[in-house]
């Protein structure tokens, strides 16, 4: 990994002029071999919506000023420095998941303000960061959530905006996290005390396991933070937790969602693309992007994974549809989550890096998760996706369960429409995206912000009264990344977190000479 290569600001690509005038990576953000994607059919939404009338293709200006604008508007009106917002009851939303580190939302939206240009917004949060993010507090809080939403979120403001004080944050928090990794196996605890250093696992997880998609998904955060602070510890504690799960038997060649941080051993055998697995996928595919496609042993465990994937958990429905099933000890059971959406994303993402004969398969493969997922909002009554639907007792891509009809603002499906329009340009993304950006507007927005959906199958809304700091870290930028030209972040520069903060691809020392004298 890069982790050893020259911390930033390392030149950009320098044939742009006034590169001493930006922060490190503001050159990176847009590339500067632009590639036009193709107009996007027409679809016209004429309709006056809070406040904006347009009628106009597919404007990211739609996202950016109206739906950024309002989320970001209340949350500073009625939640400033809490962690989050309740835009019904218009008051700060406080989820343990964070302890009592504050700021949640402003930290997450860092990037997306600054990608949107919303540069007084981005002034105001950086302010509120100098003088409020303090990590100095008696808290227990969840390392994974942490990890992708705080360390991510400083990381890439840092990249993005050059400013010393989100790399100076982010280290410092992560050093709060390293005593995580204080157990006999070095696989980190869930649940840490930052003040203490005394870690735990959640109780209910499999006879004290840690969860593959929580000690999973801190690779790409922690390799940067070894190449920020030039401190190799970081990267050190996350290439120990492969060499753990390279030493274990795979059943059938695919990963539990629990291992026993003492014993090293597997718990449970329940294997998911969804929630308690997802995003460990997700990493081992970009911790190779990242490492500028050295990182062999993550590409190989990443292949290997989706290989046991395809043969073991991906199933057709009898009307056509491409699912991801969950495997619970050899047996499936017939339900994909909102979560699992995004896996059309990455095997779009991966389709490049697989085996020759295999790239249009992958790319298909990411087609068809796509085209399931749309059919699970289009088969709800707000055209907004459920939870989790099922391919069983005669219902295809459906909720049958009260308790799994509802919608958060989850980010994934819209995602895999991002990918997918940038790797394949057919208009039906953007179109798809549009749908989603008229339900949210007709269900979740509301006076005080935008709230999730307790059942998107009934007729008449009930608010869950949450705005979720994802929804403007990721849900937002994706939209305004599928309606804006493919030079927004170009893919060979950037790799995105779990939390979409975009992460620089680290080049080696040849690569970027090679680089700066084109
Ligand atoms: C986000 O915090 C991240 O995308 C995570 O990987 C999964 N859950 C939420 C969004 O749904």
């Amino acid at each position: 990994p890069g982790w050893h290569s020259p911390p930033f600001p390392h030149p950009p690509l320098t044939t742009l002029p006034a590169a001493s005038a930006v922060g490190p990576s503001l050159l990176l953000l847009r590339s500067h071999h632009r590639q036009h994607s193709p107009a996007p059919a027409a679809f016209i939404l004429n309709q006056f919506c809070g406040g904006f009338f347009l009628n106009q293709h597919y404007n990211p200006a739609f996202i950016s000023l109206q739906m950024m604008k309002h989320a970001w508007d209340n949350y500073k009106r009625y939640a400033w420095g809490l962690n989050e917002l309740k835009p019904i009851s218009k008051q700060g939303h406080s989820s343990n998941l964070f302890g009592n580190i504050q700021g949640a939302t402003i930290v997450d939206a860092l990037d997306t303000l600054y990608i949107m240009e919303m540069k007084d917004e981005f002034k105001e949060a950086k302010e509120w960061v100098e003088r409020n993010l303090d990590f100095n507090v008696n808290a227990e809080i969840s390392v994974f959530e942490v990890n992708i939403r705080f360390v991510g979120g400083l990381l890439s403001a840092y990249y993005l905006s050059g400013e010393e004080i989100f790399r100076k944050k982010a280290v410092e928090l992560g050093e709060k996290l390293l005593p995580a990794f204080n157990t006999p196996t070095g696989i980190p605890w869930a649940l840490l005390n930052i003040k203490s250093g005394i870690g735990r696992n959640w109780p209910w997880a499999s006879g004290g396991s840690s969860i593959l998609a929580e000690f999973g998904t801190l690779h790409l955060e922690f390799i940067h933070l070894s190449h920020l602070s030039e401190n190799p510890i970081f990267a050190e504690k996350v290439m120990n937790i492969r060499k753990v799960l390279n030493r274990l038997d795979k059943p059938e060649g695919l990963y539990p969602n629990y291992l026993n941080p003492s014993s090293g051993q597997w718990g449970q055998h329940h294997v998911s693309i969804g929630g308690l697995g997802d995003s460990f996928y997700e990493y081992l595919l970009k911790a190779w992007l990242m490492s500028d496609k050295t990182d062999e042993e993550g590409k190989k465990m990443y292949y290997d994974a989706v290989q046991a994937i395809e043969t073991h958990l991906i199933r057709k429905s009898s009307g056509g549809l491409t699912y991801i099933a969950e495997w619970k000890g050899g047996l499936l059971e017939h339900k994909m989550g909102h979560l699992t959406c995004f896996a059309g994303g990455m095997f779009a993402l991966g389709a490049d890096g697989a085996p020759a004969d295999k790239t249009g398969h992958h790319i298909e493969l990411g087609a068809e998760i796509a085209r399931t997922c749309h059919e699970s909002y289009d088969r709800t009554s707000m055209k907004l996706g459920p939870e989790a639907f099922r391919f069983d007792g005669g219902v295809e891509a459906i909720a049958t369960r009260q308790n799994e009809k509802y919608y958060i603002l989850r980010p994934e499906v819209i995602e895999t429409y991002m990918y997918m329009w940038r790797f394949t340009h057919d208009p039906k993304y953007r179109q798809w995206g549009w749908e989603a950006v008229e339900a949210l507007e007709q269900y979740c927005r509301v006076d005080g912000g935008y709230s999730g959906i307790r059942d998107v199958y009934s007729n008449h809304q009930s608010h869950d009264d949450v705005q979720q700091s994802f929804f403007l870290s990721e849900t937002l930028k994706y939209l305004y990344l599928l309606f804006s030209e493919d030079d927004l972040l170009p893919f060979e520069h950037w790799v995105f977190n779990t939390e979409a903060h975009p992460l620089p691809v680290l080049r080696g020392d040849d690569e970027k000479k090679e680089e700066e004298e084109k």
